[in-house]
């Protein structure tokens, strides 16, 4: 087994490869769609799994947004992580203020990342998983029922894939970018997306339907709804 292990200082990342004995003893092995965080550096401390297929926040149980630290699970809190392992197939974005602010660093899957500069300061972290990442470019997958979300024109910038029908995101810590940043969107096909400027569906609204059987590639500019407004969305099948 292949292991990554990371040290981020404050503008500078030192990488090795190689399992030492105190990795192999880590007291958390993260499966896929999961990440291991622990309270202290080189993977020791307290711990808990943080995934991708369930997170509770205060409107319910949204996938991989664990948007404050009032969602992390149990052993894990605010300003605490010193050191993560992100499990196969999987990928983490960690920020260092809640809902996505401050500096963020992603988290490439299979990786030990002592957090070294950034250590007791992580506020908010997000799940993705690899094959159904828009981390990679424009030509992802994106299956019916889901809708990439950028914070860049032309499906770029940071992102994270909605795949939820029927769940009301209604903030930009459930979507999963940073507040009024949303520039672009990919589509799958048959499937719809809304996308408001106000918490919870509310003010300027608009839907965007592909009903098509290719993904389809929307720049926000220019639209009603407009670019860098988006702060609550809804995906569901075309049209619903
Ligand atoms: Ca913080
Ligand atoms: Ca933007
Ligand atoms: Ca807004």
């Amino acid at each position: 087994m292949k292991s990554i292990r990371v040290s981020i200082a404050a503008a500078t990342l030192i990488l090795s490869v190689g399992l030492i004995a105190q990795e192999a003893a880590a007291q958390c092995s993260p499966g896929f769609l999961e990440i291991c965080a622990f309270d202290n550096a080189s993977f020791t401390g307290s711990s808990n799994r943080l995934t991708r297929g369930f997170s509770s926040t205060a409107v319910g149980v949204v996938w991989g947004a664990y948007y404050t630290p009032a969602s992390f699970p149990a052993g894990i809190g605010n300003d605490m992580i010193g050191s993560i392992i992100v499990g196969p197939g999987t990928r983490a974005r960690i920020c260092k203020d809640p809902t996505w602010g401050g500096s963020c660093f992603n988290l490439d899957e299979g990786g030990w990342f002592d957090l070294g500069g950034w250590n007791n300061a992580i506020s908010s972290i997000r799940i993705d998983w690899t094959d159904q990442s828009c981390w990679n470019g424009s030509s992802w997958p994106v299956w019916p029922g889901e809708v990439s979300v950028h914070a860049d024109p032309n499906q770029t910038g940071d992102c994270t894939t909605k795949d939820q029908p029927g769940i009301e995101y209604g903030n930009s810590g459930l979507i999963g970018i940073r507040n009024d940043t949303m520039s672009s969107i990919r589509i799958g096909d048959h499937t719809q997306a809304v996308l408001c400027r106000d918490p919870n569906q509310s003010g300027t609204c608009q839907a965007f339907l592909n009903g098509s059987p290719d993904p389809l590639n929307v720049n926000l500019s220019g639209t009603r709804v407009g670019n860098d407004t988006v702060t609550s969305m809804e995906i569901g099948s075309a049209p619903f």
